[in-house]
């Protein structure tokens, strides 16, 4: 099987100075989108379920910044990262949160369905596993019409013993797709540690014999580690030379919803995680290269705590949708094979 390149056999792409302000902005910005959202759904201005990202935002801003923007990105309903990453203003997000016409999915999706087709992000998907099958369409799509895109595909460690999961993964392997296979491994399914849940835990194992695609391992609160990884990963898979599979180790600071007591895990075993914080990973660097420090930290974070405050208020000043736009897209047909008017 072919091998894609490691740092042994050649060398990491070095991000700019740019790059990595860039990234540690970009992280800082979906974390306080997170907070702010937690406030929001506690105001009840949320309704339905909210899973948030806080923790795991090394894994979008570094996968995604080593993609172009004819790439394909899809992700299951913890989304709003890989939506920010993927370029989404904040403004449409919080009004599809509130359930406004002006979200980006109409108001008619909420935070399990960020959508944003012009920038080729896919969504959004509620059904564990049940959007793997849309990537290898979205990989066999540029295939076939022998376009140069890259799929890359996000899911969480509860997805990899799901059926879609296995028949998508063959699929891929038998058409060599250009896709990325990523497992946000947090460690959790809801409350489910991973080790309940799975008879082979070193996930990267998992695809090279069964399904003939390599597995690596990467860092995942590591945001430079992400984007070499992609770097190389992308790479290998736009050369013709079929699909990956990542398990990216990554933890969830919060709760696996808005409405999750966390009874499963310490307090301690989530303080560990966060000595090894992203964000503060990244800061430390940048503030060793001089890049940062006090004043500049703390300006930054004013200047995206108010963005977010500005496009939390304009999303909350939108109008709902009528009660005639509530009915358009929900079917295919107008009022849908089932309904008559
Ligand atoms: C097919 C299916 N079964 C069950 C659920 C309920 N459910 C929602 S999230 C979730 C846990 C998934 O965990 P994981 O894939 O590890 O993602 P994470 O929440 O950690 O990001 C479950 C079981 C669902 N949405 N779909
Ligand atoms: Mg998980």
């Amino acid at each position: 099987m072919t091998t894609i390149s490691t740092s042994t056999s050649t060398p990491k792409a070095e991000p700019t100075t740019t790059q990595l302000m860039d990234w540690y902005r970009q992280m800082s910005v979906i974390r306080q989108f997170e907070v702010k959202c937690a406030q929001s759904y506690q105001q009840q201005k949320i309704g339905g379920f909210c899973h948030l990202y806080v923790g795991q935002e090394a894994v979008a801003v570094g996968s995604i910044a080593a993609t172009r923007p004819q790439d394909y990105v899809i992700t299951a309903y913890r989304d709003h990262g890989h939506a920010i990453a993927r370029g989404m203003e904040m403004t449409p997000l919080f009004a599809e949160l509130y359930g406004k016409a002006s979200g980006c999915s109409r108001g008619k999706g909420g935070s399990m369905h960020f959508f944003d087709a012009e920038k080729n992000f896919f969504g959004g998907h509620a059904i564990v596993g049940g959007h793997i099958p849309l990537a290898i369409g979205l990989g066999w799509a540029a295939k076939y019409r022998k376009e140069d895109r890259v799929t890359l595909c996000y899911f969480g460690d509860g997805a990899i013993n799901q059926g879609s999961f296995h028949e998508a993964l063959n699929l891929a392997g038998i058409h060599k797709l250009p896709c990325i296979f990523m497992v946000e491994n947090n460690g959790y399914a809801m409350g489910t540690h991973l080790h309940r849940s799975s008879a082979v835990t070193d996930l990267k194992l998992r695809t090279g014999d069964a399904y003939g695609i390599p597995g690596k391992e990467v860092d995942g609160m590591d945001c430079i580690a992400m984007y070499q990884m992609m770097r190389d990963g992308i790479e290998y898979c736009r050369s013709g030379n079929g699909s990956l599979f990542l398990e990216v180790k990554t933890y969830r600071y919060r709760g696996h919803s808005m409405s999750d007591p966390q009874k499963y895990r310490t307090k301690e075993e989530v303080a560990k995680y966060q000595d090894h914080d992203p964000i503060g990973r990244l800061e430390k660097l940048l503030r060793e290269k001089k890049l940062l420090d006090d004043g500049k930290v703390a300006a930054m974070n004013d200047e995206i705590h108010a963005a977010v405050e500005k496009a939390h208020e304009e999303a909350d000043g939108a109008a709902f949708p009528t009660t005639e736009d509530i009915w358009k897209d929900v079917y295919a047909m107008p009022f849908g094979p089932y309904l008559a008017r």
